[in-house]
């Protein structure tokens, strides 16, 4: 690991305390480095409230060796008025002589032009070090910019033989049958409460009733997203407890009318992903969990419109049932539930 390496690696940890907090802003980390030692460390912990640089600059106790220093951040200065005014303008006010960037601002209103005017003012800029990892870091907000759709995380559970559930007889009641564990769940929770939506398709609403909520972890609740082509979905449900906000997609209007619930009419004789992922975008969500069923599931992986799959792998063998989705190894995680332990294997790329 070279020297540039070492600061901004510092510059993603100091970022990733912004974790929860920074949306709809990117997570972003900054040091500030003379003679090899980092003279002022900053991040931006909630959107609205000063950027990294910012802060990392006002850490600084003695102004006079900006002059003479380096600054490292994570993510390009921004160059426009948002909530706050433009870090490349303080960073040159400053005469900052070194600037090294982890990687480019995909926000079309800065997207090149921190840097160019930082170039322009004639300080020295080095971009693109650990460019991966600092990508990573914001994979929401990146994805969100360069697709104009929302990050999506598939998510299911699946029986140590590959079923999502047994096969039912006819004449039996459908009682769900669990695979997953205590601790499986609240780790579901918790993923509910880093993204900004959950979606499901009607069937999983029918025969679940679920909350879609957040209760065994300690978090905001997603907004939720339903798909209900034909309005089968009961108003005794509990998405129409008003206490989050849900969107529902249907191929008509309906009657239900809920408080915190707004119906999206879209036209289920097109592709409906394109049109359901450009609703969702209009509505800035980043970030979104598809819990299911598997139609809602293997329509996402039949296209290949999906970021990252995560597939807990129970105790239990079914023999036969409904056969869980097949997913080439590209960001997989699976999640094998033993006893009291959940232990993760990961596929990369
Ligand atoms: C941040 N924190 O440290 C950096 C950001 O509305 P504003 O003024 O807060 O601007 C938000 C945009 O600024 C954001 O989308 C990103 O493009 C850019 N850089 N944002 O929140 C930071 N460096
Ligand atoms: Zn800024």
């Amino acid at each position: 690991m070279n020297i540039h390496e070492k600061y901004i690696k510092r510059c993603i940890e100091l970022a990733q305390n912004g974790f929860g907090t920074t949306y709809p802003n990117p997570m972003v980390g900054s040091v500030i480095v003379y003679e090899d030692k980092i003279i002022g460390e900053g991040w931006h912990k909630k959107a609205g409230g000063p950027h990294a640089e910012v802060n990392a600059i006002r850490s600084v106790k003695d102004k006079s060796l900006l002059e003479k220093a380096t600054i490292y951040v994570s993510l390009e200065p921004c160059s426009h008025f948002g909530k706050t005014p433009p870090c490349c303008d303080l960073i040159i006010e400053h005469k900052i002589p070194n600037v090294i960037v982890g990687t480019v601002d995909p926000n079309e209103k800065v997207a090149g032009n921190g840097i160019k005017k930082i170039i322009a003012s004639g300080a020295n800029v080095v971009v693109g070090i650990l460019e991966k990892e600092c990508n990573e870091l914001n994979k929401r907000f990146f994805t969100f910019h360069q697709q104009k759709r929302p990050y999506i995380i598939l998510k299911w559970a699946e029986s140590q033989d590959g079923f999502l559930s047994p096969e039912k007889e006819d004449n039996q009641d459908r009682k769900p049958v669990w695979i997953t564990n205590q601790y499986s769940r609240q780790l579901v929770h918790k993923w509910r409460s880093e993204e900004q939506a959950i979606l499901v398709g009607t069937k999983t609403v029918i025969d679940d009733n679920p909350k879609l909520n957040v209760r065994d972890w300690s978090g905001n609740n997603p907004i939720r997203v339903v798909l209900d082509q034909n309005n089968r979905i009961s108003k005794d449900s509990f998405i129409f407890d008003n206490c989050v906000k849900t969107i529902i997609f249907t191929k008509s209007e309906t009657s239900i009318s809920a408080e915190n619930t707004t119906f999206e009419v879209i036209d289920f004789k097109e592709n409906i992903i394109p049109q359901i992922l450009g609703i969702l975008h209009q509505n800035q969500i980043q970030s979104i969990i598809i819990e299911g069923g598997l139609q809602t599931l293997q329509s996402f992986i039949d296209q290949n419109i999906w970021d990252e799959a995560r597939i807990f792998v129970g105790k239990l063998l079914f023999g036969n049932g409904t056969k869980a989705p097949i997913l080439q190894k590209k960001n997989v995680t699976k999640t094998y539930i033993l006893n009291d332990e959940l232990i993760n294997v990961r596929n990369h790329d």
